[in-house]
């Protein structure tokens, strides 16, 4: 047969790098390792696309010669096989149809044919139909070799070694890499001259060179095949470099450091749905004036390479991709406290070491719990509502790490806030809540303590249990109750978790651990997330940082994150407080545990909030009756192909070869036993359960007598430490009066409101009872009436006198708080249902701002008792007075709060008097009740002498009245009857002495608990006057507002006098703008409720 050969060389310093990449890549995934030969077979397939008239052979038919063109590329390997005797041989198997395949079924199909051979199962059709062939004798060394055609091939390639050029084989390293020299493989093409001519051979040759240093996306494709998330190295010429050169290069090593560190995100792998090479300009060392031949070259480090000053260019790469762009991508250069930066570097950049095995087995047996119990769920409730956690079950694991290390660090309880999405798999499988009861909780059994509340759907309801940790600590878990209002829980575990604090009282240890889970497209939209972040680090609200875990599956119902949020990531908002965000991909769960365990290292470090941003899929729709094609249908079909993360951490495994065949058929096992024992377990438990849990275990309310009046001592007491500052102690010039004045009028009279409220507040400090009051401007008040803390002019420390009243007294929390409405009501309402013996107050600026807190007093305040049986004692204060300052100054919306008012659910009033507003507030602290109570406050009436006042209001025989009588006119005179409540009041006194004078006909009762309504207080106060002709009820607020609608509902019917209402027009706006007509409308007003 004629042959030839043509002969190439070529440099593979390229082949060499990439192929480093490669298989550090496979390393940390799915395992294996890819060859030279491997890189190189599929080059040649490569280059037979754009040369296929070298895939021919020669045949001759009927004794004439035959060019033979194969329908596909039938690869041969040569592969030289050791036999038992000793002798070798060569057998030359195909990979059929190789033209079809991408890098990875190539790469596959290579080792199957390998492995074949060596098993001895090849069959005939294995050596048929090959038209060329590799061969590798460069793997002993040898340069080139011209092997022998076989019958029926075109041609044979065969690969030299790869060495040096021999001039620089005694060259040191340094030299080697300076000059920028490579190790060079020689190409062999021996092929049959009948069908080819040596062009083709040569230029065939040369397509393989070409594809070898990188053209045309070789190894982009060969990346993409693997899944390997960033780009190849690539081809260039050395850059000269003169001396200056080198240091500017220096430099751009540091930026291309710095770039990592701040951007190494973008190009992280953390997409499990969808592979996608990701780059960024600011990652790409082209950007920064480098190359390959840069990759062996020494640099100094900086503070990078920690003990290392200096590292190659390749181990700096190395390290910067595995710590910033694998399956986990850091945000965390926007800190601007260098210590935590450094921190942060210190763990993350680090050679990465595998977790334990005890630590794998664990994650497949949470892996394994977590998808057997939503695989039991969804075929036991096909349909029913349950938000499944398919695609995400890597939570249960990333909670579970969490628990573990908040045991191992003895804190006293992690408490759990979160939305719907797998809830009911936490429950199981982190807090302990039985499969049977979760079951009945499906079957609709309903809590007999409950069948008085309305109940509330089993995705919403909380739970206690004892979590317990590999080595067997244990931690008290909670998941709090939650509406179905996004992120409304937040910022309510935050005030649970510092009401425990506090009870717990351990200073900056901050011993329980709040966690909340969120959903990526509530993170993103809801503002109150944004609120209790900006909680986090106030004195008056910190809990020594929340860990934040956000299911990010990609979606949010039918809506895509491009139409979702304008931000980058969903996490975008938490920058803002400088938390380190943590995104990471959920099909790699050791990823994912070595996230949860720095994150909550973080916390411990700095006491500061923290991200986890798992991503994920949604494996179905919304919930369990939505089809999710019909919006999302790319991505659905992405979804069906995809493997349970369980299958691919078991299969990655074994393919790394961390687990065995066996131990992954044990996991398997496992996996069965978890599915029945949820089956059996549920079977079992049909009878109804003994325990019912709805809620956490929060503290009973412990309750004195209801005697709200206290003693001379302690008005003197609280007297005296309002002139007591402490020495050096310089009050404001302008202050100072008004603390004399205080505390003068506290044992003399008249006593204002503010006054009044101090001396509510300091004597339940002395009766032990924790008092803790947050608002805006709360501390002086914002109509400069409360004084609670004081400033000292010249150094502005603070002093707070209620703080020092008495030895035993309890704590006196008094906050500032910043600009919300909404987090930092929510706050309050769990700080009081966690802490029931403390008086727990909230101030609105002006109570029209309440309305931002909405969520939470329809979710929480006024119904969290009867859908869960959870209660709160919290008490809103809110500034309400219709007194001309327009349409957003005036209205506390009083009907507002009664439309929402049923079951005794909670008390609604609007005391008249500073002395009423003491009563009240003692009582509630003191009572048994522990429900929540809106008042509504004055504003003027702060300070109006007719509203003072005295000492003896609130000493013995002085209690809260409902009704407050009108002791001051004869009964028999009486013919009208005034019922108010509140500023209006004092408007109908002054005018009833002007038109009435000494001898008053007119009546006027002020109504200071509007619900439950005092029905029984107002007929008895009505039979107080024989004679009565008119009853009315006077308002200032519109006819649709204030207490009229309500009361016309449900009080006035039940008098035995028909009630004439006094009111401002309905109206849609609750008060007018300008001053001149507020005041002709209460001219009028007055005198209607006079009859004209
Ligand atoms: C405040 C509020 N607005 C709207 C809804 C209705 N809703 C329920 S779930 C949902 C989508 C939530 O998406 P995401 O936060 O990503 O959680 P996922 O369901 O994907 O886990 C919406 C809009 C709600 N429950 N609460
Ligand atoms: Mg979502």
């Amino acid at each position: 047969m004629p042959t030839a050969t043509s002969v190439r060389s070529l440099p593979v310093k390229l082949l060499f790098d990439n192929r480093i990449v490669i298989n550090n890549h496979l390393k940390r995934a799915r395992g294996g390792k890819v060859s030279f030969t491997h890189l190189i077979g599929y080059a040649l397939v490569r280059a037979l696309k754009d040369v296929p008239d070298m895939n021919v052979g020669y045949e001759e038919v009927d004794g004439k010669p035959n060019l033979v063109r194969p329908a596909h590329v039938n690869l041969g390997l040569a592969i030289d096989m050791a036999k038992d005797d000793g002798s070798r041989q060569l057998l030359v198997p195909a990979i059929k149809a190789a033209e079809q395949m991408d890098f990875a079924q190539f790469w596959t199909a290579y080792e199957d044919v390998v492995r074949r051979a060596r098993d001895n199962k090849l069959q005939i059709s294995d050596f048929q139909g090959i038209s060329i062939s590799l061969t590798n004798p460069g793997t002993i060394g040898t340069n080139h070799s011209v092997p022998r055609l076989m019958n029926g091939q075109g041609a044979i390639i065969g690969v030299g070694s790869m060495e040096y050029p021999p001039e620089f084989q005694g060259a040191s390293a340094e030299t080697i890499s300076r000059n920028a020299i490579s190790k060079l493989l020689t190409l062999t093409s021996t092929y049959d001259h009948r069908v080819i001519q040596g062009a083709l051979s040569g230029e065939f040759l040369r397509r393989m060179h070409q594809l070898l240093l990188g053209e045309d996306g070789f190894y982009d494709d060969v990346f993409a095949a693997l899944r390997i998330p960033y780009e190849p190295i690539r081809w260039a010429a050395d850059i000269s470099a003169t001396h200056d050169d080198e240091v500017s290069k220096q430099a751009r090593i540091l930026e291309l450091i710095h770039a990592y560190r701040v951007r190494g995100h973008m190009m992280a792998d953390t997409d499990p749905l969808e592979y996608r090479q990701r780059s960024h300009p600011d990652l790409e060392v082209e950007t920064h004036g480098l190359t390959l031949w840069d990759l062996d070259r020494e640099f100094a480090t900086g503070e990078f390479g920690g003990q290392r000053r200096f590292m190659k260019m390749r181990s700096i790469l190395g390290i910067l991709r595995d710590s910033y762009c694998r399956t986990t991508g850091i945000e965390y250069m926007h800190i601007q406290d260098p210590e935590q930066r450094r921190w942060i570097q210190e763990r993350v950049e680090q050679p990465h070491q595998k977790p334990p095995r005890e630590e794998q087995l664990r994650i497949l047996l949470k892996l394994n719990q977590a998808e057997a119990f939503e695989t039991f769920l969804q075929t036991k409730f096909v349909g029913q509502k349950r938000f499944s956690l398919e695609g995400g079950e890597t939570t249960v694991p990333l909670i579970d790490e969490i628990c573990e290390a908040a045991a191992e660090a003895e804190l006293d309880e992690v408490t759990i806030g979160m939305a719907h999405r797998g809830r009911l798999n936490v429950l199981a499988n982190i807090v302990g809540k039985s499969y049977g009861q979760i079951f009945r909780e499906f079957e609709g059994n309903i809590d007999p303590r409950t069948v008085q509340g309305s109940g509330d759907v089993k995705y919403h309801l909380g739970a206690e249990g004892e979590f317990t940790a590999e080595d067997g600590d244990t931690i008290k878990v909670s998941v709090a109750a939650n509406p179905s209002h996004l992120e409304a829980v937040d910022p309510v575990l935050e005030g649970i978790a510092r009401a425990k604090q506090d009870v717990l009282n351990q200073g900056e240890k901050f011993p329980v651990l709040p966690v909340l889970v969120h959903g990526d497209a509530a993170f993103a939209g809801q503002g109150v997330v944004a609120e209790t972040l900006n909680l986090s680090q106030l004195r008056g609200y910190r809990t020594g940082g929340t860990v934040h875990v956000i299911v990010n599956n990609q979606v949010g119902f039918t809506t895509s994150p491009a139409h979702s949020r304008s931000s980058l990531y969903c996490t975008d908002v938490a920058r803002m407080v400088q938390a380190p965000i943590f995104h990471v991909n959920g099909d790699d769960p050791e990823a994912c545990i070595r996230v949860a365990r720095l994150a909550f290292e973080y916390r411990q470090a700095f006491n500061k909030d923290v991200v986890i941003d798992l991503v994920c899929y949604r494996r179905r729709g919304h919930n369990e009756g939505d089809d999710p094609s019909y919006t999302q249908p790319l991505m659905y079909d992405l979804i069906e192909q995809k493997r349970s993360v369980r299958k691919l951490y078991t299969e990655s495994l074994i393919g790394r070869g961390d687990i065995t065949l066996e131990e992954a058929e044990e996991v398997l096992k496992n996996y069965q036993q978890q599915l029945e024992r949820v089956f059996t377990e549920v079977r079992e438990a049909t009878s109804a359960p003994s325990e019912w849990t709805t809620v956490p275990d929060y503290p009973e309310k412990v309750h004195d007598e209801d005697d709200t009046a206290i003693s001379q001592e302690t008005l003197k007491r609280i007297a005296d430490a309002y002139v007591s500052a402490p020495d050096g102690f310089t009050v404001h010039p302008k202050v100072l009066p008004q603390l004399q004045r205080r505390s003068a009028a506290i044992t003399e009279g008249p006593i204002d409101w503010g006054t009044g409220e101090i001396l509510a507040l300091g004597s339940l400090l002395m009766d032990g009872r924790p008092v803790r009051l947050a608002g805006q401007d709360t501390r002086r008040g914002t109509f400069v009436s409360r004084f609670a803390t004081i400033i000292d002019r010249q150094t502005a420390d603070e002093w707070t006198p209620l703080s020092n009243l008495s030895e035993d007294q309890a704590q006196f929390y008094v906050y500032d708080s910043l600009l919300s409405e909404y987090a930092a009501l929510g706050f309050e309402y769990g700080y009081s249902v966690a802490r029931p013996d403390a008086l727990v107050a909230w101030e609105a600026q002006f109570g029209d701002f309440v309305n931002g807190a909405q969520t939470v007093i329809d979710e929480f305040i006024s119904s969290s008792a009867s859908k869960w049986g959870q209660r709160s004692g919290v008490v809103l204060l809110l500034p309400h007075g219709f007194e001309g300052q327009g349409a957003d100054h005036s209205s506390a919306r009083i009907e507002r709060f009664l439309s929402l008012a049923g079951d005794k659910a909670m008390v609604v009033a609007q005391p008249s008097t500073p002395a009423s507003y003491f009563h009240l507030l003692r009582r509630h602290s003191l009572g048994a009740d522990h429900k929540p109570m809106v008042v509504f406050t004055p504003k003027s009436m702060l300070k109006r002498k007719e509203a003072a006042s005295r000492p003896e209001d609130f000493l013995e025989g002085t209690t809260f009245k409902k009704v407050a009588s009108d002791r001051t006119v004869d009964e028999e005179k009486v013919t009208t009857l005034l019922l108010c409540s509140g500023r209006v009041t004092w408007d109908l006194m002054v005018e009833r002495g002007k038109r009435e004078g000494d001898e008053p006909v007119t009546a006027i009762s002020r109504v200071e608990q509007l619900y439950p309504e005092p029905v029984e207080e107002l007929q008895a106060e009505l039979a107080r006057f024989p004679n009565l002709r008119h009853v009315r009820w006077v308002q200032d607020e519109p006819a649709n507002n204030g207490p009229a609608p309500h009361f016309r509902l449900n009080v006035f019917p039940e008098l035995d006098h028909e009630v004439e209402v006094v009111s401002r027009p309905a109206s849609s706006s609750p008060a007018v703008g300008t001053h001149s007509r507020h005041v002709e409308e209460q001219k009028k007003l007055v005198a209607a409720a006079f009859g004209g």
